[in-house]
């Protein structure tokens, strides 16, 4: 065997051993995206978010593992450059500003044509986010699952749905509690990502 070989199976090997992992972060402007992925970066509520142009890559630390999240931009004219980052995605997380109901609609159909009927995210594990909890409208995850139909259209999907706060926190490190665990999951299931 080369060493060129022997070099790239060691890689191989040390890659699926390793708790690294790369997440992708999507929903429409203004759900809150930047402003959750700044919460796990910092542990704090950053209010100077600006609505964001292309994406964001970062790196967080959560229970021992190395996550890299790319938080793209919502807004739609930015959405055709998701795309480019749906393969090798570990995880999709969809965050959603449960206190606009209006645009739940919009928010139901981005998530199935970005999300559901994606075929680079069929394997992965989906991570939806009821975000916004602290202001006195937003809907709950029980409901938001009737709404969007979740129960029925993801029935063969592994996913959760978690209310949460960017602002406060509440509901976060839960929600990504159960994000790593699939991870943990499917890397027993022995998935490589
Ligand atoms: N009250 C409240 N406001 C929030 C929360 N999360 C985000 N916001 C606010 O919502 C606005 C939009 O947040 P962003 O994080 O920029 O939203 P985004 O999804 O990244 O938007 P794009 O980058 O345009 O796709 C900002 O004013 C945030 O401060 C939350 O949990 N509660
Ligand atoms: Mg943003």
């Amino acid at each position: 065997m080369s060493a060129f070989n022997s070099f790239s199976q060691w890689l191989k090997r040390k890659l699926k051993t390793e708790k690294r992992a790369k997440i992708l972060i999507v929903g429409l402007d203004s759900a809150g995206k930047t402003t959750l992925t700044k919460y796990m970066n910092t542990g704090e509520y950053q209010a100077d978010t600006s609505p964001t142009i292309g994406q964001n890559i970062d790196s967080i630390n959560f229970e021992g593992w190395d996550i890299t999240t790319i938080d793209v931009a919502g807004q739609q004219q930015f959405r055709f450059l998701w795309e480019v980052h749906y393969p090798g995605c570990a995880a999709a997380v969809f965050v959603i500003d449960a206190a606009d109901i209006e645009r739940l609609p919009e928010a139901r159909d981005i998530l199935r044509t970005h999300v559901f009927n994606n075929p680079h995210l069929e394997e992965v594990p989906t991570l939806i986010l009821a975000n916004k909890q602290d202001l006195p409208d937003a809907i709950q995850a029980p409901l938001l699952i009737q709404l969007l139909n979740l129960h029925l259209e993801l029935k063969d999907r592994t996913f959760s749905v978690f209310d949460c706060s960017a602002l406060n926190g509440k509901g976060v490190h839960e929600a990504f509690t159960w994000l790593v665990n699939q991870l943990e999951m499917s890397k027993n299931g022995g998935t490589s990502f």
